[in-house]
């Protein structure tokens, strides 16, 4: 019998899980049909968690065992319980991982300039004060107001930046092909993300393409695609 899982979690004001990074585990341990405990926590949370062992979460606990890093984390899963692997080879790894820059370097570095206030707004009240200040100090003292400012002229840019996931999944159920893989949960967790806290729709109501694939990853298992708390992703 092998010790629970509890995963560490961001939640929002409404409960709701909040990080782009724990949505890609939540995927993960469904995908490997492995139960947890969700420890629900705020940002201000975190530095006591573990014995301020840790900065950001996703943090998995099993046993004695405590870890925080997505990919570390999705490589523990993998190597402690061998069935349902996330991964099939190294390689996919890697093409996964060239993945994940690419929608870090385009599209989340997009996304944090037009939803970084909404993030604050959502988040529980005791977060808020520290949310502000960590995030206004990354952008050299710019108050999030002032980040955010002009956002709806910078959607159309953002919308056009997922070209080469529309191309790619005209042809593919899901950016792994016939069935989800990793970069599929990394790609779901940022728009979970988006769905927690966004007041502007992140994508336009014609993207047939997109809002096919989330409609699918959306009622994957871990998926939640039905909770009432999720905001409207195309308008
Ligand atoms: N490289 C980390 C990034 C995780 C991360 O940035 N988590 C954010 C939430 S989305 C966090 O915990 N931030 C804590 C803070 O800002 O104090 C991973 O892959 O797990």
């Amino acid at each position: 019998m092998t010790a629970p899982l509890r995963l560490f979690e961001l939640v929002l004001a409404d409960g709701r899980s909040a990080s782009p990074y724990v949505w890609r585990i939540r995927y993960a341990l469904a995908h490997k049909g492995l139960p947890f405990e969700s420890v629900p926590v705020g940002f201000t949370d975190i530095p006591g968690i573990g014995g301020g062992r840790f900065k950001t979460v996703p943090i998995l606990e099993h046993g004695t065992t405590m870890l925080a890093e997505s990919w570390d984390i999705a490589a523990y899963l993998d190597a402690t319980f061998q069935a349902r692997p996330l991964f099939s080879a190294p390689a996919e790894v890697a093409m996964v991982r060239l993945f994940e820059s690419w929608l870090l370097t385009e599209i989340v570095r997009r996304i944090v300039g037009i939803y970084l206030l909404d993030v604050h707004d959502a988040a529980r009240p005791a977060d808020r004060a520290y949310f502000r200040q960590s995030r206004e100090a990354r952008f050299s003292g710019k108050r999030l107001e002032e980040i955010v400012a002009g956002r709806e002229q910078r959607l159309p840019a953002l919308r056009e930046t997922f070209a080469p996931m529309r191309l790619h999944l005209a042809k593919s159920r899901f950016l792994g092909g016939d069935t989800p893989n990793y970069a599929d949960y990394i790609a779901l967790g940022t728009f979970q993300w988006i769905a927690s806290v966004g007041t502007l729709p992140l994508l336009a109501r014609d993207d047939a393409v997109l809002h096919a694939w989330l409609e699918r990853g959306l009622a994957l298992p871990g998926g939640d695609g039905a909770d009432p708390r999720l905001r409207p992703l195309f308008g």
